[in-house]
């Protein structure tokens, strides 16, 4: 592992943490509305997973925004999305659950369960027709691999020998459900053994699910059909910014928050990269910045206007507005 990977990974976990705080705040004042669902606990998967997975395409889910920055997306592009602005990377028409961006090949952002999981499989259909050396990367949580689009999904690219790689954010909870209330095992991985490789790894080690992710890439670009890795993490926060997550314990929380990724990928920075403090202040001293900025841009653009309201349909409407 890079000095210079491993900075950079935690530099964006950290932003992301501020980030989402910050989205949290603003939801509570009102300039963010509709749906938010918070990262916070997860950022070790979110951010060196897409680091680690450089080209080819990425689908996911609504608890995205983290991933999104993690991309190349801009912070401020992203916030001004959740804010229903017209600067937002999906011009304010998909707030927080839909930031899609085909020039960073980040298609969502979805908020149907399990229901971006076949479009992930088309798309990986589409590159080994088109014999692209890269592959496609979707994400979803433990609840998700419940759907059945997931098992339809495993199916037919293992069948097919597609280049894709699931990704399962095994997080123990769909909402207020405890994975083992609705499945026969807490390992989701159980479920792909069947039909492809299956890998595991500690969700909240960020080095570790970098160097995972950079195999399981590998391995689906050279046509070996699919890979499935399942991340063990947990989210401190509620499903949602509505959720007070009472159908968990104060002790179950605290101690996932003993295996804080930031605060494990911080001791190794210091331990075995020898960053200084100074340095790591630094590293959150321009975070704090990054998202203070972000969140001024956000305010300051205009509303999505009305008129905008039916851009990007598939279908021509005459219909006025007024
Ligand atoms: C098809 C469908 N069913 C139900 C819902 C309501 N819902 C939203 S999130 C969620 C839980 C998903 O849990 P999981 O896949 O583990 O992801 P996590 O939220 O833990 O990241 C449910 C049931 C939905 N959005 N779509
Ligand atoms: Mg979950």
């Amino acid at each position: 592992m890079d000095k210079s990977i491993a900075e950079e990974i935690y530099a964006l976990m950290v932003l992301g943490r501020k980030f989402e705080y910050a989205a949290k705040e603003h939801y509570m004042t009102g300039e963010i509305s509709g749906f938010l669902h918070l990262d916070i606990g997860q950022e070790a998967l979110s951010v060196a997973a897409m680091k680690a997975f450089d080209h080819g395409d990425v689908f996911t889910t609504y608890r995205e925004h983290i991933m999104a920055m993690s991309r190349g997306i801009e912070p401020k592009a992203v916030m001004a999305e959740l804010f229903g602005k017209s600067t937002g990377v999906s011009e304010g028409q998909g707030g927080s659950m839909h930031l899609f961006d085909p020039s960073h090949f980040f298609y969502g952002g979805d908020a149907i369960v399990g229901g971006h999981i076949p479009n992930a499989v088309g798309c990986a259909y589409a590159r080994k027709f088109k014999e692209s050396e890269h592959g496609v990367l979707v994400l979803f949580g433990d609840g998700a691999s419940n759907s059945g689009a997931f098992f339809e999904s495993l199916n037919i690219a293992s069948t097919w020998k597609l280049p894709l790689l699931f990704l399962c954010e095994n997080n123990q909870y769909a909402i207020g459900t405890k994975i083992t209330r609705v499945a026969p095992f807490l390992e989701q991985r159980k479920k792909a053994e069947p039909y492809m490789r299956t890998m595991e790894v500690d969700g909240n080690d960020a080095l570790a699910v970098y160097e995972c992710i950079k195999e399981a890439q590998e391995y689906i670009s050279k046509g070996h059909g699919p890979v499935f890795v399942e991340a063990m993490t947990y989210r401190y926060e509620g499903h949602s910014v509505s959720d007070a997550a009472t159908y968990r314990s104060a002790e179950e929380l605290e101690i996932w928050k003993h295996k804080d990724p930031i605060a494990q990928l911080k001791s190794v920075l210091q331990d075995r990269f020898e960053l200084s403090s100074s340095d790591l202040d630094e590293i959150d001293k321009k975070a704090q910045e990054t998202v203070d900025e972000a969140v001024t841009f956000a305010q300051e653009s205009p509303e999505a206007g009305v008129e905008t309201l039916y851009d990007h349909l598939f279908k021509e409407v005459n219909h006025v507005v007024s």
